[in-house]
């Protein structure tokens, strides 16, 4: 009696555990978090990381940058299209020396989603550089904004993403001159709307990836350390649904499936034990 007690705990043990995966995904899958490592375009030695979080429709982006022109105004989108990748110098194919948004287009595709400070974020507000965040005094841009999805565009969409940031002075000059027009703006000099550094979204591991760790400073990001909370890991994944802190629920979702496989093995070996022994 006793072994058929020990065998049928053991296989109850098992099912549960196997069933368990699927419920923590289940947990976590509100969230899709999508980082960028902002490279330099137009030699402006610009760098810096950009996440998305997708929360069904409603987006939280933020944005860390350096080597921007101090105290200008940088527009800043999400293009999707093109080969969905950032141009190299090979783009400027007229030859002039610089890299004109629209020469990037065929590896980034057109503005999709405009990252103003407030108000529309659909591609109409594009230029809108009175909303779009401005360098402090260093050259470094910090953005953050949760907003809708505008209208026609899709977290699919969003997943193939290309960050830029736009505004260069080559000219060293301290502000947005020159006597070249901007190819999306005419009224505008080429300098305001020249990509300045750029970014392709990719998707952040499950497994505890560095990234979403590392680039949110601003954010209350709590270290990973906090989550190691391994005999719990599975009955605690329903508080990590909180979409503003995206990429601590991917860091609890890998430490989560690790316990869980160990649990599974652990409950496999006991339910065979108890098998041999019933024998
Ligand atoms: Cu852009």
């Amino acid at each position: 009696m006793k072994r058929i007690i020990v065998a049928v705990t053991a296989a109850f043990l098992t099912a549960l555990l196997i069933g368990a995966p699927s419920a923590a995904v289940q947990a976590q899958t509100g969230s899709t978090t999508y980082t960028a490592q902002l490279s330099q375009l137009n030699g402006t030695g610009s760098s810096g990381t950009a996440t998305v979080a997708v929360n069904g429709n409603s987006l939280t982006v933020t944005i860390n940058s350096t080597g921007l022109v101090p105290s200008l105004p940088h527009a800043q989108h999400i293009h999707i299209g093109g080969t969905n990748s950032c141009p190299t110098a090979a783009a400027d194919t007229n030859n002039d020396g610089r890299l004109s948004t629209t020469e990037g287009a065929p590896s980034y595709g057109p503005i999709e989603v405009s990252l103003t400070t407030s108000g529309d974020v659909s591609k109409t507000s594009g230029l809108a550089v009175d909303r779009m965040p401005s360098a402090d005094a260093n050259g470094a841009v910090t953005y953050q904004r949760t907003f809708d999805l505008p209208a026609g565009i899709t977290p699919q969409m969003v997943a193939q993403g290309v960050i830029v940031q736009h505004g260069i002075d080559p000219n060293k000059s301290g502000t947005y001159d020159g006597a070249t027009k901007s190819d999306l703006d005419p009224s505008l000099p080429a300098e305001a709307t020249d990509p300045a550094n750029c970014g392709k979204l990719m998707a952040s591991a499950g497994a505890g990836s560095t990234p979403a760790a590392s680039n949110t400073p601003a954010a209350s990001n709590t270290p990973a350390g906090s989550a190691t909370t391994p005999t719990t890991g599975v009955v605690s994944a329903p508080n990590t649904g909180d979409g503003a802190t995206a990429g601590q629920s991917n860091n609890l979702l890998a430490i989560e499936l690790a316990v869980i496989i160990g649990l599974v093995v652990v409950g496999g070996g006991v339910a065979t034990y108890g098998f041999i022994r019933r024998r």
